[in-house]
Order: C-alpha cells, then sequence, then structure tokens
C-alpha cells in the first residue's frame, strides 16, 4: 500500500500542468514590446472528463493584474475584452490563441523577455489551480514550439 501511494504522487510530480481531467498544453507568452505595458499569454486545455469546467482566472508574478480576455468583432475592427471566464468542454478542448481568447498580463513588472519562463497558475472552477511553466517565444510568436514544427513538418511535405 505504502509503494502504490508512493509511484501516485511520483506519477503527479511527473505531471505538474495535470490536475484531475484537465491538462494544459502548448503554452506560450509572446515577448513584450519595449513601450508595451501589457503581455498576452496562450494555452491549449483538454477536458478528457465528462464534466464541463471553467477556465476562472489566472495569477503570476510578473505583471500587477491578469485577466482573461476574448477579442470581438466591432463593424471591422476586432477588439479585447474582459470575459469572466472561459469555458472547458467536457470531452473536449479549448484553444486560447492570438486573435481568440486569451490571458492577459496588465501592467508589467519587467518586459517580458524571449527566452523567459513565467509560472502561470490557472484557475478552474472544479480542477483547482493548475500552475504551468510558460515560455516566453518572440513578440510576433502566434504558436507554441512544438506546433510551430509542426507546421514546418507539414510544408516540407
Ligand atoms: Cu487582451
Amino acid at each position: 500500500m505504502k509503494t502504490m501511494t508512493a509511484i501516485a504522487a511520483a506519477l503527479l510530480f511527473a505531471a505538474p500542468a495535470c490536475a484531475a481531467d484537465l491538462s494544459v498544453s502548448d503554452a506560450f507568452l509572446r515577448a513584450s514590446p519595449k513601450v508595451a505595458n501589457a503581455g498576452a499569454g496562450f494555452v491549449t486545455i483538454t477536458n478528457t472528463g465528462a464534466t464541463a469546467d471553467r477556465l476562472m482566472g489566472a495569477s503570476a508574478d510578473v505583471s500587477k493584474r491578469v485577466e482573461l480576455h476574448t477579442h470581438i468583432k466591432d463593424g471591422e475592427i476586432f477588439r479585447m475584452r474582459q470575459v469572466e471566464s472561459i469555458a472547458v468542454p467536457a470531452g473536449g478542448k479549448t484553444e486560447l490563441k492570438p486573435g481568440g481568447d486569451h490571458i492577459m498580463f496588465i501592467d508589467l513588472i519587467a518586459p517580458l523577455k524571449e527566452g523567459q519562463k513565467v509560472p502561470v497558475t490557472l484557475s478552474f472552477e472544479k480542477a483547482g489551480k493548475i500552475t504551468v511553466e510558460v515560455p516566453v517565444l518572440s513578440v510576433s510568436a502566434t504558436a507554441a514550439p512544438a506546433a510551430a514544427m509542426d507546421h514546418m513538418g507539414h510544408m516540407a511535405k
């Protein structure tokens, strides 16, 4: 019995970005231009469970405030708007990506530099808190490194 507990604990440590039925992948932040006082973060949340969950908020010590945002189309212009939560459907996945939902880091304490890693804690209504190490990519990055490599693979074919 003790051995089983130890194995379970080891497995938990091996998968820090998982809680219950949720897993977080493809996380990245965009480096902030020198003049910017805010940065945007993106993650993919996969829910393998039978119960829908919701991302309720996020926290990180790189900025004074962290908000959940989406983009809405206002005539021909896309504007960012704060949202209370982002739904994660049962047995589905939610992609936060440029031009859509994102995590906004407002009033940066220091500029986000490419190559830096930022621990970000995501708070879910049911799964609780999940902390992910989020790499900072270039100012114009549109996808996490793994996804970007995927695209390169497709182009080579
Ligand atoms: Cu935003």
